[in-house]
């Protein structure tokens, strides 16, 4: 297979498979190389080298399947060629956003219980192919093993491999570096460059501790060293920084009736948290000075306004209730939240309000209520709208840590120092486990605060749980 390799990498190079220079990837990281191997269904040749060496790749791994599933878009014309030419049925992912919960994800007829091989492109974090195995797994298919043109070999493998399933590549980038070095293709500073690419930008790896394997996410870093990552929302940016300067990763849930009793628990709790979460629809006694004395306050103590609004219509109508109304939220409230149920118009509303005043959302993927609707595929997407508005959406309210982008920022609401409920459908889980177990990196205080005989002890604790649960996160990846 060596020489098909070969010959195949050239060819790749030369349709422009495979170009080098300065690409900015949807991270906002600069790569000096780029595959954009969507081409390749212009090359009918191309097209049936590619998935021969994709099958004979499984084959001489000794990989058994019944059948098969391109990840979408681009392996689905090779993995088509595979099961035509070898005979296998075949899976399809659906991965519009817009169908899930109302059609199917997979297209095919699916026997739970099958072995399915999973086809990809190519693997930078592991995540795509991750994905598809996950909802493949979800209807009680079986897979351990995917093969991928081009592994990135940032950590792709590694991170498969701690799932369970297990990368075979056909070209491995350094692979490909010195078949296009010995054929004069790119010059030794090239390759060193992207060399060096690969070695700083891991997205995972494996250790050995006390003689076990051990999780270490690379992407495990302090807040101040996320604030200064280059794609960073500037709102993001500025909340990393000021977390770190006040050692506090608490947001208080100031859910109370009267606008003096709000000022009072900002001017009070104001040095302890990083933000103040609002529902000033409660409040009997909105007005616009309390809009003011809020901000002064909140500039005061260095935290951020929080609205919690949980926008959830079409984008007209959640632009006006972001803009106007009584509350005039976009005119105070650093943050917002909004539901992705209706759709990627619900942030392009919102955006188009508040993006030029600096302001940020937070997409709810999951919710802390008993029996929320939020299936895990319906998380997956609205990881996948987040990603796509990063001039907006800085993070998640969600329960866990779900998406390794250390540029997007997670806030977790449902915390009490007692895990529990309140017996109206809230659960709560501890401040430990939420930043420690859970890898969330903001902790949302309502209750546990504020119905305390002592708020600014109870904030006290709560910001050291937060805090030291960090710290210990830290130095366990570190
Ligand atoms: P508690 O008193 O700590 O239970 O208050 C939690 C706050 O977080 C409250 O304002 C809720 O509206 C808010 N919240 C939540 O509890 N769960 C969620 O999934 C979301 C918001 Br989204």
């Amino acid at each position: 297979m060596e020489d098909e390799v070969r010959a195949l990498v050239l060819e790749l190079f030369d349709v422009r498979a495979v170009k080098f220079g300065q690409f900015k990837l949807k991270s906002g990281l600069t790569s000096p190389v780029y595959f954009d191997l969507r081409v390749i269904v212009s090359y009918p040749q191309l097209l049936n080298q590619v998935s021969s060496l994709l099958y004979q790749c499984a084959a001489d791994a000794g990989v058994r399947y019944d059948c098969v599933c391109g990840v979408p878009y681009t392996a689905l014309p090779l993995a088509t060629i595979i099961c035509s030419t070898k005979n296998y049925p075949m899976l399809i992912r659906r991965k519009e956003a817009k169908d899930y919960g109302t059609k199917r994800l997979i297209e095919g007829n699916i026997r739970p219980g099958d072995k399915c091989l999973i086809v990809e492109d190519v693997v930078t974090s592991g995540s795509s192919v991750l994905e598809t195995a996950q909802v493949l797994q979800a209807e009680g298919l079986k897979v351990t093993d995917a093969v991928v043109l081009l592994d990135r070999e940032q950590g792709g493998g590694a991170k498969l491999a701690d799932e369970g399933v297990t990368l075979h590549p056909v070209i491995s980038i350094s692979t490909l570096l010195s078949v296009l070095l010995s054929a004069g293709r790119i010059d030794q500073e090239m390759c060193s460059s992207v060399e060096r690419f690969v070695r700083e930008n891991q997205t995972f790896r494996a250790g050995q501790e006390n003689g076990s394997v051990v999780k270490r996410k690379c992407e495990e870093l302090s807040y101040s060293a996320r604030a200064a990552l280059p794609g960073a929302h500037p709102l993001a940016a500025r909340l990393l920084r000021l977390m770190e300067q006040k050692r506090s990763n608490l947001c208080v849930s100031a859910d109370v009736t009267a606008a003096a009793e709000l000022l009072e628990l900002a001017e009070l709790l104001g040095p302890l948290m990083c933000v103040l979460k609002t529902h000033v629809d409660v409040l009997q006694d909105f007005t616009p000075e309390l809009r003011d004395r809020l901000q002064e306050i909140a500039h005061k103590h260095d935290f951020l306004l929080f609205e919690d609004r949980k926008f959830a219509d079409i984008g007209n109508t959640v632009k006006h209730q972001y803009q106007g109304g009584v509350y005039q939220i976009s005119s105070w409230a650093h943050i917002v939240n909004a539901h992705a149920v209706p759709g990627p118009g619900v942030v392009e509303g919102l955006r188009a309000v508040g993006q030029s005043l600096g302001r940020g959302c937070l997409l709810i993927a999951q919710m802390s209520s008993q029996g929320s609707l939020a299936t895990a595929e319906y998380t997956q997407a609205v990881v996948k709208m987040a990603e796509s508005f990063p001039d907006f959406v800085f993070g998640f309210i969600s329960g866990s840590k779900i998406s390794s982008n250390p540029e997007l920022i997670h806030m977790t609401p449902g915390v009490q120092m007692q895990s529990g409920g309140d017996g109206l459908g809230q659960q709560y889980t501890t401040p430990e486990e939420v930043i420690g177990s859970k890898g969330s990196d903001i902790i949302i205080v309502g209750r546990g605060i504020i119905a305390s005989e002592d708020r600014l002890k109870a904030a006290e604790e709560y910001r050291k749980a937060g805090w030291e649960a960090h710290l210990n996160r830290l130095s366990a990846s570190s």
